[in-house]
């Protein structure tokens, strides 16, 4: 087994690093963490020495690189199979991949009008139509989840996997933006933000004081 370093952004901005780096948190798989810290354009500095996209997250594992969250968390869950991080049923496991796989290519609306910023908060900040459109889908996602393969435990598919890591980012823009969710949503949302890998980067998160002007749209304007 090869040793495995994550390289990832801010933890206050950084929604694509938080996914892998809860992952192998709350699955307690080791690993040593490397952070790097986005500039003012949020471009990542020092990224080109591991990642061939100059992207993060990116997985280390001795010296060779995985990119991109969707493949680390695949390569995660391969490598570490007593962990189950994908759900042991064939339906569940299908519906999980397709959740994940939605959540990594769309909600282009939600994700550009409600950037992660763990901690501000911005009340009613970035709603419109679309965005509503996008949250309405993510409870749908949700409460189809809970309602169908989430008896064995507060979570999409009952324990923590793949497809928790994946939605916390999106927990967090629905608190820095007071989101109204559907009380079945909501209770999915309390759910992940009570894992301890969460509660330890949102920590992390608060303790950040770099202000990054591309994720910032409505500073100074609250
Ligand atoms: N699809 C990629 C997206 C990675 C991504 O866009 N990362 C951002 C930070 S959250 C980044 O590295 N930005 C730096 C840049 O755009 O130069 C993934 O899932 O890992």
């Amino acid at each position: 087994m090869g040793r495995l370093k994550l390289v990832i952004g801010n933890k206050n901005y950084s929604s694509w690093s938080m996914r892998p780096w809860v992952l192998l948190r709350e699955a307690a798989i080791p690993f040593e963490e490397v952070q790097l810290k986005f500039d003012a354009a949020a471009k990542v500095r020092g990224v080109e020495a591991y990642s061939p996209t100059r992207l993060v997250p990116v997985l280390m594992i001795d010296d060779a690189p995985v990119w991109d969250s969707l493949a680390i968390c695949e390569t995660v869950a391969e490598m570490f199979p007593e962990k189950s991080l994908w759900p042991a049923d064939v339906r569940a496991r299908q519906v999980a991949r397709s959740v994940c796989a939605e959540m990594h290519g769309g909600f282009g609306e939600l994700r550009g009008a409600m950037p992660m910023n763990i901690r501000s908060s911005h009340p009613g900040k970035g709603m419109s139509p679309a965005v509503r459109r996008d949250i309405d889908r993510v409870c749908t996602i949700w409460q189809s989840c809970r309602e169908h393969f989430g008896g064995g435990g507060p979570l999409l598919f009952g324990r923590f996997g793949v497809a928790d890591a994946f939605f916390a980012p999106v927990v967090m823009r629905f608190v820095t933006y007071a989101v109204d969710l559907t009380p079945a949503a909501q209770a999915y949302a309390d759910a992940v933000h009570a894992l301890s890998a969460v509660r330890e980067w949102v920590a992390a998160a608060r303790q950040e004081t770099e202000f990054v002007a591309a994720d910032e749209p409505y500073a100074h304007k609250t």
